[in-house]
Formats: structure tokens, C-alpha cells, sequence
């Protein structure tokens, strides 16, 4: 087993929800890839369905330094995906159905990532991000968005949600590309208190 520095192995599975909940069933899943992309694309579920798949034993390293482990993961090829819209930039965002983007370089989606929606032979929990979350086991779990709605692709680096607040632009866990010193825990908290006042909830 190859743990990346600084994590610790968990057997729960915690929960990470900065802005709540969101709830979409699988036939109104429509997953758009846009932006600077030689092909606009939009699937709807059965359409995905369609797309070459990945089924494979991964590991998630979360930044607040928890692991899972040897988890089996399925989910459709987001390489795939994106051979098809033909990228003309460099970094991808991605846009969750409650409000969360987060942000990275396109160079780090490979042959395990993936648009999941089954989890260790079941379908994904919805808090966990059921019906289909992107999972990028080569980054830190906070590039892995749940209740993923779109993938914008992008010229120019764009922080997302966490980003915009101290979290790195990469997230790579090899070099433990983690958040600022300076983000404490209260920070955090009335970072997600902010933003959820600002979007009316
Ligand atoms: N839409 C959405 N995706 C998200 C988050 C979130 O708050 N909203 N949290 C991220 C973080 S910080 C982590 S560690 C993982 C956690 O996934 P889990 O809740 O299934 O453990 O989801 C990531 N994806
Ligand atoms: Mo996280």
C-alpha cells in the first residue's frame, strides 16, 4: 500500500459538504462539457452509459489527511470524455448542482478518472455524491466533485470554491500540495456560512 505522506488510513467513509446536499436522480442527470472545447458536448444518463467505463481498486486521499483504500470504484471515462469535446486549453473546471466548482489541470485526468456511480458494487450513496460524482484518485479528494453537473474547460486557471480560500490550484498529494498555512478551521467554517448567505439559503 502507498500512502501518501502526511495521511492517515481511515475505515469510515466521512462525509464533505461544504454547501449541502444535493438531490438529482440518475434521469435528470444531464452532464454538459463546454468552454474551450473543439465539441460541445451534453449526455444524458443513458447516454453515459454508453461511454467506456473504468471499474477499478482506488485509493482517496483526503487534504484533512484521511485515506480510503482499496476501494472498488466505476464510473465512465472522463478521458474519454474529454478525447471527444477535443480540449483547447489547459485546466478543467468542474460545476456541481448545488453551487461547488472546483478546479484543475487537465494533465491529471487519466486512465482512472472517472464520472462515478457505483461504489465498492453499489450505486453511490447520495451523500457521497450519488447518482454520479467525478473522482480524480490522482489529486486530493477535494478535486473529486459530487452531484458533478458540468465540465468547463478553461484557458486559464480559475480557482473554484476552496481554491478561492487558501486550498492549492493543483492539489497534487505526491508533493502534499495542500491549502495555505493561514486557513484556519474557523475561516473555513464562515467561508461556507458566506456563501451560503450570498446564495439565498
Ligand atoms: N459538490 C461537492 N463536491 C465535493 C465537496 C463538496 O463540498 N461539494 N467536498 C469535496 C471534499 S473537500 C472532499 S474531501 C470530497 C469528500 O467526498 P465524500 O464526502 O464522499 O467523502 O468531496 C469533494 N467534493
Ligand atoms: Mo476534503
Amino acid at each position: 500500500m502507498d500512502l501518501p505522506p502526511g495521511q492517515i488510513v481511515t475505515k469510515v467513509w466521512p462525509l464533505y459538504t461544504a454547501l449541502g446536499t444535493a438531490d438529482v436522480k440518475p434521469n435528470e442527470v444531464k452532464i454538459s462539457v463546454y468552454g474551450a472545447v473543439e465539441n460541445k458536448l451534453e449526455f444524458n444518463w443513458d447516454e453515459l452509459m454508453k461511454l467506456p467505463k473504468v471499474k477499478k481498486v482506488l485509493d482517496f486521499h483526503c487534504v484533512t489527511r484521511w485515506s480510503r483504500i482499496g476501494d472498488e470504484w466505476e464510473g465512465v471515462s472522463l478521458k474519454s470524455i474529454l478525447n471527444k469535446a477535443k480540449p483547447d486549453g489547459s485546466y478543467i473546471m468542474f460545476h456541481c448542482y448545488e453551487g461547488y466548482t472546483t478546479n484543475l489541470p487537465i494533465n491529471y485526468i487519466d486512465e482512472n478518472s472517472m464520472l462515478a456511480y457505483n461504489f465498492n458494487g453499489k450505486p453511490l450513496e447520495k451523500n457521497h455524491g450519488g447518482p454520479l460524482r467525478a473522482f480524480i484518485p490522482s489529486l486530493y479528494g477535494w478535486k473529486s466533485a459530487k452531484w458533478i453537473h458540468s465540465i468547463e474547460v478553461m484557458k486559464e486557471d480559475t480557482p473554484g470554491f476552496w481554491e478561492e480560500r487558501g486550498y492549492n490550484m493543483r492539489g497534487d498529494y505526491t508533493k502534499e500540495e495542500r491549502y495555505l498555512e493561514g486557513v484556519s478551521f474557523v475561516d473555513k467554517v464562515s467561508a461556507i456560512l458566506n456563501f451560503k448567505k450570498e446564495n439565498k439559503e
